[in-house]
């Protein structure tokens, strides 16, 4: 068969919403592209436990810090299932988790910012988890089965991920004056870095296009972020609070809220590795890779505790 007839072939199957499986043919740049989306999806997860992995030994009581405990295991999950579905095409797991640790591979431009207070759990759960919620629960419908699948679960954990931040913050905004006004600081800051966290706009995004045609995507990173802002404009209500957005409107002829311009520049920054904490990420998740010398520098620790324990008993 010639590569045309094939390529019909496969482009007849994803307009009748059949799934395309591993063993099936496939053009090789959708293979590439779901290679490059998947990996970076994974990357993301995994270095998305790192400024949350942060706080959980700061979290203010024991039910915070099982939840957070919690979710960050999920992100590891979700890293593991993504992973082994960019597998499925071809790529092996070294060479992924090796693109990652020297840089060359991409991850969510969200997770080089930093976590400087308590209110960011909350603010990463509602408004990073949300706006990754909004985002992935298309991908349950792509057309690759292995990818499709994997997002099942990850949404069913990224919805908890997200209440338990809008409870966090719900909390705060309850509470004290150094609590609210710490609670409308994290929205400040983690506000615009969430709605970039859809990607550049359609005339700037070069994969949208033939991405949309295999149904890998399946709204526009443009569609996406508006129906993100749209829900988080009246969630913000509850909290008492207000998104850093001065232009923030709703138009009602177009029944969606207008917003203002977004900083590209910044952006694009922190996607080339010059955000806030791109160096520090790279550094603590190439520490945690190497060797894995953090769980032996943690088991030392811990023998470390007990021998000193022991012989406070022996004392005694
Ligand atoms: N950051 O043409 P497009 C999470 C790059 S998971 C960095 O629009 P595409 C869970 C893009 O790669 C969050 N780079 O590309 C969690 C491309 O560069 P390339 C991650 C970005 O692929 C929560 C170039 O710009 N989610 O948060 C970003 O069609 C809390 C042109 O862009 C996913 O990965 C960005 N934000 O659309 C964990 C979902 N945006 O590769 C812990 C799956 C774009 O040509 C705590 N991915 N770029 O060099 C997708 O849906 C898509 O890949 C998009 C980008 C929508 C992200």
């Amino acid at each position: 068969m010639s590569l045309i007839e094939l390529e019909k072939i496969f482009q007849d199957k994803i307009d009748k919403e059949i799934r395309i499986e591993p063993k099936d043919w496939m053009p090789e740049k959708y293979r590439q592209t779901l290679i490059r989306q998947i990996s970076q999806h994974a990357h993301s997860e995994i270095v998305g436990m790192l400024p949350e992995g942060n706080w959980i030994t700061r979290a203010p009581t024991l039910r915070r810090k099982v939840t957070l405990i919690a979710k960050v295991q999920d992100e590891a999950g979700h890293g593991l299932y993504l992973y082994s579905s960019a597998e499925t095409l071809g790529i092996s797991r070294d060479e992924m988790v090796s693109q990652l640790n020297s840089g060359k591979a991409k991850y969510s431009s969200i997770f080089n910012y930093p976590t400087t207070s308590w209110a960011d759990m909350g603010a990463i759960g509602w408004l990073v988890d949300g706006a990754a919620i909004m985002n992935q629960v298309p991908l349950c419908r792509n057309s690759y089965g292995p990818y499709a699948r994997a997002m099942v679960r990850v949404c069913k954990e990224e919805s908890f991920h997200q209440r338990q931040g809008f409870e966090i913050l719900l909390v705060l905004s309850r509470g004290s004056e150094a609590q609210r006004k710490m609670c409308q600081n994290a929205i400040n800051r983690w506000w615009w870095p969430s709605v970039m966290m859809f990607g550049p706009g359609d005339d700037a995004s070069p994969h949208t296009a033939q991405s949309m045609k295999w149904k890998i995507k399946r709204f526009t990173n443009d569609e996406l972020r508006q129906k993100f802002i749209d829900i988080c404009a009246e969630q913000v209500k509850l909290l008492g609070m207000t998104l850093p957005d001065p232009d923030l409107k709703w138009n009602a002829a177009k029944g969606h809220y207008d917003f203002g311009a977004i900083d590209w520049t910044e952006f694009w920054n922190v996607v080339a590795g010059n955000g806030p904490c791109n160096k520090e990420r790279l550094e603590a998740r190439n520490k945690a890779h190497d060797d894995g010398a953090w769980v032996r520098e943690a088991a030392v620790a811990y023998a470390r505790k007990q021998k000193d324990k022991l012989s406070q008993t022996k004392v005694a």
